[in-house]
């Protein structure tokens, strides 16, 4: 037996366990080094689409992550409280979680296939010949160093990448709240509380709320308002102005301002290039997006998988240029997802209903783990 090539990635979010995971399935031995000092996300609730589950049951996930998820029966969108759309997403795969829920799952997954996850254990930069370094003055060697780490990610700024950030005018914040579905149903007995409901209201005032049932007990809700609305944007949130724009809602939205809440403005970086010798970025190190349409961490494990794939592939010496190929190919993909969720968080688009077709469904429908998706149809 050859002796397993190394891979150290920092960050043990979504992107960082997932390309970990799929590495230590193909045979690398991997280290996940996370700054926090607990494996765990402060997330409230994600929607997961065909390209991520498909990575997902790959890894051998799909079960556990399934075991706690919603099937909404129908993607509803609401204008000024008039419905617009129900779609059913025929042929287009989907889940609700909660973030803490993934989270567990890709945590297990990934020690399962033997991945080391080090807490407390801050990353500070790499090189492109292979060495990682840390806070606290070590370094390590490696044959694949993975920047899975954020936004404000230090491996990338470390390699001195150039970045364009995009800032949008709305933000949000995201709440984990009790179900509480009697109680809705009492206020609204017609309204189906099983589907994802997205209640855009743009008139007389820009408040909206994405309601999104995770599991049985779990409901994830995300208020979105311009950052310039000091009070839409206030957190712990403003009750008499929600509820005053959402009545139905109250039930959750008090459930919401007894917690701590914070406001994310929506931006869009983007990258010169996401590789460097023998170091990738994946995730919202390379290329943060808007998240109109759910796409962020969807993309981000699309990417950990083609990664682990492509780096497997290469021979040691080949390793640079197969990163700089595995790039080339995947990045379209991501690219679009950003430029659409830009667009669609830009023009709040998305409120007409019926959104989810032609283009803007073709990242859903990307399938990350198939040999022969690059090949031109003849
Ligand atoms: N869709 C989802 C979501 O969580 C958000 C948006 C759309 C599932 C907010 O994070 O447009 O802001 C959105």
């Amino acid at each position: 037996m050859p002796t397993p090539r190394r891979a150290e990635i920092s960050g043990a979010g979504f992107a960082g366990l997932t390309a970990a995971t799929a590495l230590a399935k193909k045979g690398w031995s991997v280290r996940v080094h996370e700054r926090a000092a607990d494996l765990r996300t402060e997330g409230a609730g994600i929607v997961l689409w065909g390209n991520s589950l498909q990575v997902l049951d790959k890894l051998g996930a799909t079960p556990d992550l399934e075991s706690r998820a919603m099937h909404s029966p129908y993607y509803e969108t609401r204008m000024n409280g008039e419905i617009r759309s129900q779609e059913a997403l025929e042929g287009v795969r989907w889940v609700s979680v909660t973030r803490p829920h993934l989270y567990k799952t890709l945590l297990y997954a990934a020690r399962e296939a033997g991945v080391e996850v080090v807490p407390d254990s801050e990353v500070t930069g790499a090189t492109p010949d292979g060495v990682i370094t840390f806070a606290n003055g070590e370094s390590a060697e490696a044959d694949l160093i993975v920047g899975a780490d954020g936004v404000g990610s230090p491996v990338r700024d470390s390699l001195g990448i150039p970045l364009k950030r995009e800032r949008s005018r709305d933000g949000i914040t995201r709440f984990l709240v009790p179900r509480r579905k009697a109680d809705l149903q009492a206020l609204e007995p017609d309204t189906n509380w099983d589907n994802y409901i997205d209640f855009w209201n743009l008139e007389p005032r820009v408040l909206r709320v994405l309601y999104v049932p995770c599991n049985e007990e779990e409901t994830y809700i995300a208020l979105m308002a311009p950052a310039d609305d000091a009070e839409g944007s206030k957190v712990p949130i403003d009750l008499d102005v929600w509820v005053e724009n959402h009545p139905h809602l109250a039930p959750l939205l008090e459930e919401a301002a007894r917690l701590p809440g914070k406001y994310y403005g929506y931006q869009t970086t983007r990258l010169d290039r996401w590789t460097e010798g023998k170091v990738a970025l994946i995730g919202d190190s390379a290329h943060a997006m808007c998240p109109a349409l759910a796409q962020g961490a969807g993309c981000a494990m699309q990417n950990a998988w083609t990664l682990a794939t492509a780096a497997t592939e290469a021979s040691d010496v080949e390793l640079a240029d197969a990163l700089v190929e595995w790039e080339r190919l995947e990045r379209p993909y991501t690219d679009r997802a950003q430029d659409r969720s830009q667009y669609y968080a830009d023009t709040r688009q998305m409120a007409e209903g019926n959104q989810f077709q032609g283009d803007v469904i073709e990242t859903a429908l990307y399938n990350p783990t198939d040999p022969r998706r690059h090949e031109v149809a003849a």
